[in-house]
């Protein structure tokens, strides 16, 4: 059909990855005219990632590419993409009007060389990388905001809406993708689920997470942008460029140790100790780094409740250290929880299972009895690691078997490292 032979044809364009200094560069004080590259860029890149995507979905393997949740999370793809190429491009008098700004505002800064800038070149298609400032050029992108048309801003306004809409439609892909795996799992008979399938899903997960960092920004950028309300100046979108890591660990011990001692109904709960550089700080999502030290916490928590009982008075303390390093921030979560056995690593990174569908499909399952796991063997650690390469990191475990688990998550502080693009 039409729609499929677009769809080809933007899945043969190359995705642009985008670094984290240079999405705090372009969010820097956006005037409406910032914002509105924003947008172009966007309105170029999300229709050639979204695109990917569903010819992944496609070519996955039979059984699992015909899975009913798979192909309703495949529909919801193919709907943002349709809705994205049928915005409209911004009009003649938009774009020659934010492009006129641009440049005086460039030449009130009397900084050299902006006509060999690429920003100031109409898009060739795909080539959507110039939209981004690099460091240097950064002042290229203050517009005066009452030079610009007001048809600048309702293009804005107007586009953060269709980005909201798909954002929205997008929330269920994790859990209805799972569901997908699980009913795969079940027609094949097997518990395994192949190289193939969990790459692609490494695949699949980590472009989900950049495309909701992109539309993420956007919106934040633009609420900011409207409500003139940037008092807190350490915030550019979603990115705080102060991120104080031992507030955000600290934050993530007192919640899982919280819901450790409410799952286990705990009287005592496992002392975790920190040491962490007091004034240690570095740009980063701050939520990005609390789900993933909330995830490892949780798993260490589980296993040494789960070593010594839930009834134990006295449980192994956990560790949780932060090195600071030129290259990386690395923060090691060490439990004494008995550890993995060798064999068992890899099943670790799998997408296993979720929590909820498996009971669900008992009939003797009952409501009121189902407690998720409080970690492990989910989607938690996989999806950690991808949080952590979407910015460069990493995410390693180290085991010994009969003693306990140490975990190290590596995060880069360079934020220069781009999207990594699948
Ligand atoms: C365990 C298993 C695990 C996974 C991730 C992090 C810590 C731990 N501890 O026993």
């Amino acid at each position: 059909r039409e729609l499929a032979s677009k769809i080809a044809h933007f899945a043969r364009f190359p995705q642009t990855g985008v670094s984290l200094r240079q999405m705090v560069e372009f969010g820097q004080n956006p005037s409406q005219g910032t914002l509105l590259r924003g947008a172009q860029f966007l309105h170029d890149e999300l229709p050639i990632r979204l695109a990917h995507r569903v010819v992944e979905l496609d070519s996955l393997p039979e059984n699992l590419n015909q899975m009913p949740s798979v192909l309703r999370v495949k529909r919801m793809y193919i709907d943002s993409f349709n809705e994205l190429i049928n915005f409209p491009k911004a009009s003649e008098r938009i774009r020659e009007a934010v492009k006129e700004a641009t440049v005086q505002g460039t030449r009130e800064r009397h900084l050299p060389g902006n006509q060999h800038n690429p920003a100031f070149q109409e898009s060739p298609r795909n080539s959507s990388s110039h939209w981004i400032p690099s460091i240097q050029h950064r002042y290229h992108y203050e517009v005066k905001p009452t030079e610009l048309p007001v048809e600048v801003s309702e293009y804005n306004r107007s586009f953060v809406q269709t980005l909201e809409k798909i954002k929205r439609r997008h929330d269920p892909v994790v859990t209805t993708l799972a569901q997908g795996v699980v009913e795969y799992k079940q027609r094949m008979k097997t518990q395994k689920i192949d190289n193939h399938v969990q790459h692609f899903l490494d695949r699949f997960y980590l472009s989900r997470i950049g495309i909701r960092m992109l539309i993420g920004q956007q919106i934040e950028l633009n609420q900011h942008q409207q409500q003139k309300q940037r008092q807190n100046n350490d915030y550019v979108g979603v990115i705080c460029t102060h991120t104080r890591v031992k507030e955000v660990v600290q934050e993530a011990i007192d919640n899982a140790r919280f819901i450790c001692g409410d799952y286990y109904m705990l009287v005592n709960v496992p002392v975790i100790e920190l040491h962490c550089p007091r004034e240690l700080e570095f740009m980063y999502v701050p939520s990005h780094l609390h789900h993933m030290v909330f995830e490892l916490l949780k798993n260490s928590l589980r296993a040494v409740v789960e070593l010594c009982g839930d009834e134990a008075d006295h449980y192994p303390t956990i560790k949780v250290v932060v090195a600071e390093g030129n290259e990386d921030i690395t923060i090691k979560v060490s439990d004494e929880g008995g550890g993995i056995p060798r064999s068992a690593m890899e099943k670790v990174w799998t997408y296993m299972y979720t929590t909820a569908q498996t009971p669900m499909l008992d009939p003797e399952f009952d409501k009121s009895d189902f407690k998720a796991p409080l970690a492990g063997f989910g989607y938690g650690l996989p999806l950690s690691r991808l949080y952590a390469r979407y910015f460069g990191g990493d995410l390693k475990l180290i085991s010994m078997e009969g003693y306990g688990t140490d975990a190290y998550l590596h995060l880069s502080r360079l934020s220069d490292n781009e999207e990594p693009l699948a």
